[in-house]
């Protein structure tokens, strides 16, 4: 048998614990070969941080692509996250297309917006890109905020399960055949993820920790890929990424100092015996 590799696109924050430096290591811990594509690399990540840097990579990654046609390096699942301008996505589409192997999964977190507002670098030529990119994905990972700009839904703080109905109905209209949609929680104090799969949904309900913390979005999806290429299914990978977030945010919540990440490896043993339970 042949292991499983990952590709994963995303930006690098050089300092803040969020994207590629909380895919690779994450997904390496699962176990699983991961190769990256850094989409930018800027000097921390843009939430919270004022005057960070940010060098584009777009010219790059179809040069990436080529050559790795040449060598002939395929993946079983592309996975992307925060990439960082519109024009980019057609290349990372195209990587989609040329470098899986057959039956390769591409995943998809938008990593866009939060808390009812798009992040600073993003406008709504980027959501009509990122809408083309959910099109093409096999499963994708939006919160609420992402799903309303992907779907045109009213943003809600509050709201009953009709609602989240509607916009799962709107979200897999995109493409996806799997949504997973996460921060959704009907009671105080609890939140959760829905899994919708072959219309069916099912939904991981767990304790709401309230202090917001950045990074989580990409410590989430970075945990259900890494679990699902491990074979569990979408509902066991939903659920082990919402355990280990959960854990990550509680390791940090007592250091003020520590506002712009998680202490993601603190936690990571446990993160392995998730993935090694059966
Ligand atoms: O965690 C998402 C993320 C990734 N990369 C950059 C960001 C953010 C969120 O703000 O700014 C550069």
């Amino acid at each position: 048998m042949t292991d499983k590799r990952v590709l994963t696109i995303q930006d690098i924050s050089c300092f803040g614990q969020c994207s590629l430096t909380v895919a690779l290591p994450i997904i390496s811990a699962c176990g699983i070969e991961t190769a990256v594509i850094p989409s930018a690399v800027l000097s921390t990540h843009t939430g919270g941080f004022t005057g960070f840097t940010c060098r584009d990579l777009a010219e790059d990654i179809p040069k990436i692509r080529d050559h790795w046609k040449e060598v002939g390096v395929k993946f079983d699942a592309v996975y992307t996250g925060y990439l960082g301008t519109p024009e980019m996505i057609a290349d990372v589409i195209s990587i989609m297309d040329d470098l899986g192997t057959e039956g390769s999964l591409n995943i998809v977190d938008p990593a866009m917006a939060d808390g009812g507002v798009l992040y600073p670098a993003f406008d709504m030529v980027y959501v009509e890109e990122m809408k083309k990119l959910c099109a093409k994905a096999d499963i994708i990972l939006p919160n609420i905020t992402e799903a309303c700009m992907l779907t045109g839904m009213e943003y809600k703080e509050e709201y009953d399960e009709a609602y989240i109905d509607e916009l799962l109905a709107k979200l897999s209209a995109l493409g996806a055949e799997t949504v997973i949609l996460t921060g959704v929680g009907y009671k105080p104090g609890r939140t959760g993820v829905v899994v919708f799969e072959n219309k069916e949904k099912s939904y991981y309900e767990h304790r709401r920790i309230e202090k917001g913390c950045h990074g989580t979005g990409d410590v989430y999806a970075s945990t259900f890929v890494g679990a699902l290429i491990n074979g569990k299914d979408a509902f066991t990978s939903a659920k082990i990424a919402a355990d280990y977030t959960v854990r990550c945010i509680e390791i940090t919540k007592g250091d003020t100092e520590h506002w712009y990440g998680v202490k993601f490896e603190k936690a990571m043993p446990e993160l392995i015996s998730a993935i090694h339970a059966e």
